[in-house]
């Protein structure tokens, strides 16, 4: 490997930092924030992981098939699990044994992995064994924001407007654990009341989702409890009824629009392609088991019901 490599060099050049967006990648984001004041000027995104435009002068952060020209990428995830830098796509830096998060293979980079070795601690096992902190609080909240980017956004603004590493973990640690309380506490209630909620007629059951209509805000981050519960709601009506379907209905009574699931049957992106094609849905279509219909224009779950019983599941079978 290159001995001449200085990794604050290569990386006080970028000029963006693109990286994963999971608690693993934001965390690395926000160490090289810290040490490398530099970095700091720089734009910092957390492209959506479809995303797959090749950015140039970047510092790529587990995002190595992304990268472009100029970019410098570390990433944990080739077959050995070690760390690595590329730059242009030429290794140039591996670790000796196998890392267990990004954040890791980054603060051994900037020689700072004993400063942040509680962090680095917490890191590891979220990236590399969550089924051993997946009932704590701040897991839990964790994983109930994961599509949000505003805690993102906002422990980035905090680093680079202070530098200071540990007042944006804090807030994200803390924020977790407030929320993943309120889903503690409330979900699995949310969960039964969807599941009461439900329109069954023999084999079919259609849950109304009532998107907006219970939202917690911590720190201005939103969680739609209602949204939350569908699916688990939907799993728990599986054992016995196929196709059930999840109608998500905005806070006008618009339906915005269905999740279908038929784990036995294999046809709910057959369900939804056929509510296209009678003009029922803007939209639609998935895999077998699971598949969305967008824009749908019936407005009951009994008119649902009564459309796939006369006009849809007698042709599917
Ligand atoms: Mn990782």
């Amino acid at each position: 490997m290159s001995s001449g490599f200085d990794f604050r060099v290569w990386t006080s050049r970028v000029q963006r930092i693109t990286a994963d967006g999971d608690f693993d990648g934001v965390t690395a984001t926000l160490i090289l924030l810290a040490e490398v004041p530099e970095l700091r000027e720089r734009e910092v995104e957390f492209p959506a992981p479809f995303d797959t435009k090749k950015r140039d002068n970047a510092l790529v952060i587990e995002r190595p098939e992304r990268a472009g020209v100029e970019a410098v990428a570390v990433d944990h995830h080739d077959p050995s699990a070690k760390g690595y830098v590329t730059i242009n796509g030429q290794r140039i830096w591996e670790t000796v044994e196998p890392m267990k998060s990004v954040a890791r293979v980054v603060a051994r980079l900037l020689g700072v992995e004993e400063k942040y070795a509680d962090v680095l601690e917490i890191v590891d096992v979220v990236d590399s064994e969550p089924k051993k902190v997946e009932k704590e609080l701040f897991y839990i909240g964790y994983r109930a924001v994961i599509t949000d980017q505003t805690w993102r956004k906002k422990v980035v603004e905090i680093v680079k407007a202070t530098g200071d590493f540990r007042e944006a973990w804090n807030w994200m640690i803390s924020t977790f654990t407030a929320i993943g309380k309120v889903v503690a506490e409330r979900l699995e209630a949310k969960v039964s009341e969807l599941v009461q909620r439900a329109v069954i007629d023999g084999d079919v059951a259609v849950i109304p989702v009532f998107v907006g209509k219970d939202v917690v805000t911590v720190e201005g981050i939103r969680v739609d409890l209602e949204q939350m519960a569908s699916k688990p709601a939907m799993m728990r009506l599986e054992h016995d009824k196929d196709p059930v379907i999840a109608m998500n209905i905005d806070v006008r009574k618009n339906i915005v629009g269905l999740s279908i699931a038929s784990p036995r049957k294999n046809i709910a992106d057959k369900i939804a392609k056929k509510l296209v094609e009678l003009g029922l849905a803007e939209s639609g279509g998935g895999r077998p088991q699971i598949a969305g219909a967008q824009k749908v224009k019936v407005t009951e779950p009994t008119e649902l019901i009564k459309v796939l019983k006369e006009r849809i599941l007698p042709q599917l079978q």
